[in-house]
C-alpha cells in the first residue's frame, strides 16, 4: 500500500546560489557579505569559502540534465545578487542575467519549474559597507533589484520569493554574527529585522509591477517550533519570548499587518521601535500567493535558574533580549548537525500556518538532513538515514494535508552537497553526493528513492 498526494502537487529540490555557484569573479560579479566573511579568517570551519563550491556556475546544463534524469518536477534556485547588479544598486550586468536566463531555459527545456528566490543571504559588500540591513535604504535597494530580475526573467519564471530565512540574515548576521557580515548587535538586528520585512513587502509590490498577472509572490521563513520544556509558567513564557522572536516578528507584519505587542515589550530594553515608519506596516503585508516553510528541528526552551554564581560571558546572542531563556537539547536522533529528528515539527508547523492564515497555500521549500556520507568505492553513497528522515517528514506532510492543510509542494534540501554556510563543505546535505577534489556528482540511494516518490506522487509505506 502506498498513500497518494494531491494531483500537481510539486515535487522540488533547492539550493542557493552561494552554496553551489563558485566563479566569484566571473562575468563581473562582484563580492558578497558571504564572500568578505568566509575570507575572513576564523569565520568559517577550516576557512573554507564559496569560491569553487560545487562549480554550479560552469556545470549548470549536467545539473539540470540530472534533475531531469531524477524526474524532477521543480527546482528552487537563487539569484546571485552582486552576478546581476554588482555594485547593488544601478545599471543591471547582462552577463550575470544571461546566465539565470540560460539555467532558466534548461529547466523549462526539461519541464522543470523554476522557482527563483531574490535573496538567499548575499547582500553586494557594497551595500553592507553603507550599512547594510539595519539601514532603510537597503529595503530600497532591494526593490530595485527585484524589479530588474523581474523584468529580465519575469517572462519565464512564474514562481518567485522575495527572501530566503529573514531571521537567519537578522539574526544569525547581525545578532550572534555566525553569519555574513559578522556583527553582534541586538539593535542592529531588530533593525536588520524591520528592514527585511520592509524590503519583502517593497519587493513584492516590485515584483507585481513587473511581473505578468499569473506571476506568483511568495516569501520564505524558518518558523521556529518551539516548545517549552515544561509546562510550569515561566517555561511557557519563555517559549512565547522565542517564538515571538524567532516567528511572529516576521508573520506578524507579513500576514497581519503588526508586530506582536509582546515582542514591542520584550525587546523595550533595547530599542523603542523609532525606525518602524507610519505606512510600513501596510507595506509589509502585501498579500501572498504563498508561504514558503523551511524546516528542519525544533527548539525547547525554559526559563534560565540562577544559581548564584558568576557566569562566564555569554556568548553573543541570536535571540536579542532573551537572555532569561534557557535552550536545551530536544531529545531523540540527531542527524550530523547535531540536529534532532522530530517530523512532528513539520506537521505542527503546516497546521498552525493552516488555521492561522486560512487559503494561504503553504509550500514546504526546504526540509531534509546532513549526514557524514561516504561513497563506498562500487560508486554508490548509500544514505539510509536520510531517507528515513525523508520518509517520516513526507509522511508529516501527507498528515497535515489530510487535516486540512493546502500544502502544494515540497522541495528537498538540497539536491547537492555543497557549502553549508559556517560549516563549510564539512556537512553534506545533498541527494547527490559531491567529491569536492573532482566535482564528480554521484547519486546516494535517497536520491533514487525521492526519485521515485516525485516520479509517482506516491510515499511508500516504510
Ligand atoms: C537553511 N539555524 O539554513 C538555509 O536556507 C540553507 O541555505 C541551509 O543550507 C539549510 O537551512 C541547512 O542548514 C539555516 O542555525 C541555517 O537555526 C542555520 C539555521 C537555520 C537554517
Amino acid at each position: 500500500m502506498t498513500v497518494n498526494f494531491p494531483p500537481g502537487f510539486l515535487w522540488g529540490t533547492a539550493t542557493a546560489a552561494y552554496q553551489i555557484e563558485g566563479a566569484p569573479h566571473a562575468d563581473g560579479r562582484t563580492a558578497s557579505i558571504w564572500d568578505t566573511f568566509s575570507h575572513t579568517p576564523g569565520r568559517t570551519l577550516g576557512g573554507d569559502t564559496g569560491d569553487t563550491a560545487t562549480d554550479h556556475y560552469n556545470r549548470r546544463a549536467d545539473d539540470v540534465r540530472l534533475m531531469a534524469d531524477l524526474g524532477i518536477g521543480a527546482y528552487r534556485f537563487s539569484v546571485s545578487w552582486p552576478r546581476v547588479q554588482p555594485s547593488g544598486r544601478g545599471h543591471p550586468n547582462q552577463p550575470g542575467l544571461d546566465f539565470y536566463r540560460a539555467l532558466v531555459d534548461d529547466l523549462l527545456e526539461h519541464g522543470i519549474r523554476p522557482v527563483l528566490t531574490l535573496y538567499h543571504w548575499d547582500l553586494p559588500q557594497e551595500l553592507e559597507t553603507a550599512g547594510g540591513w539595519p539601514e532603510r535604504g537597503t529595503a530600497h535597494r532591494f526593490a530595485d533589484y527585484a524589479h530588474l530580475v523581474a523584468e529580465a526573467l519575469g517572462d519565464r519564471v512564474d514562481m518567485w520569493t522575495t527572501l530566503n530565512e529573514p531571521w537567519c540574515s537578522a539574526f544569525l548576521g547581525y545578532g550572534s554574527g555566525v553569519h555574513a557580515p559578522g556583527r553582534a548587535d541586538e539593535l542592529a538586528a531588530l533593525r536588520a529585522a524591520h528592514h527585511l520585512n520592509l524590503a519583502h513587502g517593497l519587493g513584492a509590490q516590485a515584483l507585481r509591477a513587473a511581473l505578468p498577472s499569473h506571476g506568483q509572490v511568495s516569501v520564505t521563513l524558518n518558523p521556529g517550533v518551539v516548545r517549552a520544556f515544561t509546562d510550569a509558567p515561566q517555561d511557557i513564557d519563555a517559549q512565547r519570548r522565542i517564538d515571538a522572536l524567532a516567528t511572529r516578528i516576521f508573520t506578524g507584519p507579513m500576514l497581519h499587518g503588526s508586530y506582536p505587542e509582546d515582542l514591542l515589550a520584550d525587546t523595550a530594553g533595547i530599542t523603542d521601535w523609532a525606525f518602524v515608519h507610519d505606512g510600513d506596516p501596510g507595506v509589509i503585508k502585501h498579500p501572498l500567493d504563498s508561504l514558503g516553510i523551511n524546516y528542519y528541528t525544533p527548539t525547547v526552551v525554559a526559563a534560565a535558574t540562577d544559581n548564584g554564581l558568576p557566569g562566564e560571558a555569554p556568548e553573543p546572542s541570536p535571540w536579542p533580549g532573551a537572555a532569561g531563556v534557557a535552550f536545551h537539547r530536544p531529545p531523540g536522533k540527531r542527524t550530523a548537525m547535531d540536529w534532532s529528528v522530530d517530523p512532528t515539527g513539520l506537521y505542527d508547523l503546516l497546521v498552525r500556518f493552516a488555521e492561522e492564515v486560512p487559503g494561504l497555500p503553504l509550500v514546504v521549500t526546504e526540509n531534509g538532513a546532513a549526514y557524514d556520507d561516504k561513497p563506498d568505492g562500487d560508486g554508490t553513497v548509500h544514505d539510509p538515514e536520510r531517507i528515513a528522515y525523508l520518509h517520516a517528514h513526507l509522511d508529516a506532510v501527507r498528515r497535515a494535508i489530510s487535516d486540512g492543510a493546502d500544502v502544494r509542494g515540497y522541495f528537498l534540501w538540497s539536491l547537492l552537497d555543497n557549502f553549508e554556510w559556517a560549516h563549510g563543505y564539512s556537512k553534506r546535505f545533498g541527494a547527490v553526493h559531491v567529491d569536492y577534489a573532482t566535482q564528480t556528482r554521484t547519486l546516494k540511494s535517497s536520491a533514487r528513492w525521492y526519485s521515485q516518490v516525485a516520479r509517482t506522487g506516491r510515499l511508500p509505506l516504510y
